[in-house]
């Protein structure tokens, strides 16, 4: 009887700038001078903006809103290896990632104070989804829209983020499939930040890595250092030239850790270790960055300073813009779900606007 071996499979890890800031000359993707100091003004104009927004909440000047803090590493890298024509699917802890591909400062403060307006767009081609706080829908969205895309002829990919919690969703198998068994041009991003609200990683799944998960798809898998923004700009190229080719969709797992509280209504000392969050900090990525740049002589204490007081500027421009609105459209949320009129989502708006009229708006 046969017993044989009939399929073997591995996973790599990529690092190419490690905790203490030295790149790995072998792996470095060698971008200009001005990409890395490009990369590192959106990290920090991330985590600026991200900060603000903690203490704007604390003082009851915004809704809740899940940090982002110690995730730029990620999302930034992947938007900047994307072209504009590609489509960017993301789920909530994409902040600096949409801010790169064009959304407004303002607009994630709109969002996270409980108004539709922060979903709309400055320009229709941005091809950026809205945040979404449904768990794994951006899987099938992206598979959808990388099918079309190249059903339409156009030169475009679609690329699509999920937490580690996400992968336990039925859509991130659905999509996974979908895009491989299509050879959708896609690119599948795991944005492994060890919990899932008070959820370990361990607990969600007994894989040793949440990239194998591609190998039950046919599509490469590769986990990559998610605190080191060259080797998800490394990784991300390689995934978006393979979709492209027209050779099928990628799934990156990237190994990173959420610093901060779920959302600002969760407490994380309820459920972890400060040692382990100490840990953490001391991988974060723009330390590391920060680091890299010295050594090269890109960076120094004026630059940074400099930098400081112009970030802060930009993004107390846009809480000054935010607070001055009063226009905001309580029913917002029922004018553009669907492109065009809809009879359900009539029926669901004229029952909203005449229970505001009878309850009051917040009856
Ligand atoms: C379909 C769906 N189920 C459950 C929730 C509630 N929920 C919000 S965030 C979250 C955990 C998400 O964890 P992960 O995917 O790891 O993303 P992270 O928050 O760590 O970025 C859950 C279960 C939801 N928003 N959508
Ligand atoms: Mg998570």
């Amino acid at each position: 009887m046969p017993n044989k071996e009939v399929a073997k499979f591995s996973v790599s890890y990529l690092q190419v700038l490690n905790e203490n800031g030295k790149v790995d000359a072998k792996l470095d993707p060698k971008l200009s001078d001005e990409q890395l100091l490009e990369m590192h003004r959106w990290m920090r104009l991330a985590r600026e903006l991200d900060e603000r927004m903690l203490k704007l909440q604390r003082q009851g000047r915004l809704g809740t809103f899940p940090p982002n803090t110690g995730q730029e590493a990620i999302s930034i890298p992947a938007a900047l290896a994307m072209q504009k024509n590609d489509w960017f699917a993301g789920a909530f802890r994409e902040l600096g990632g949409r801010l790169v591909r064009g959304e407004p400062l303002t607009s994630t403060l709109y969002y996270y104070n409980g108004w539709e307006e922060g979903n709309i767009l400055p320009d229709d081609d941005l091809r950026l989804l809205p945040t979404s706080v449904v768990i794994g829908c951006q899987f099938p969205q992206a598979a959808g829209l990388a099918y079309a895309s190249r059903y339409k002829g156009e030169d475009a990919a679609a690329v699509a983020f999920i937490g580690d919690g996400g992968t336990s969703e039925g859509d991130f198998h659905e999509g996974l499939n979908f895009a491989a068994a299509w050879k959708a041009p896609a690119v599948f991003v795991v944005q492994n930040n060890q919990w899932a609200i008070s959820i370990p990683r361990s607990d969600q799944t007994p894989s040793a890595t949440l990239a194998q998960k591609a190998i039950a798809y046919g599509i490469p898998g590769v986990q990559v250092d998610g605190n080191d923004p060259l080797a998800v700009h490394v990784a991300m190229t390689e995934a978006l030239a393979r979709a492209r080719r027209g050779d099928g969709p990628t799934l990156i797992e990237a190994v990173t850790y959420r610093l901060m509280m779920h959302t600002t209504a969760d407490d994380p000392t309820k459920y972890r270790g400060k040692e382990e969050e100490e840990l953490a900090w001391t991988k974060e990525p723009l330390v590391r960055f920060d680091k890299y740049l010295r050594a090269k002589k890109l960076w120094n204490d004026a630059k940074e300073e400099a930098l400081k007081a112009e970030l802060k500027a930009e993004v107390e421009a846009a809480v000054k813009e935010f607070e001055a609105r009063d226009d905001f459209q309580m029913d917002a949320p029922f004018l553009n779900v669907y492109g065009t009129e809809h009879e359900e989502i009539k029926r669901q708006h004229q029952d909203y606007l005449e229970n505001v009229k009878r309850e009051g708006a917040n009856g």
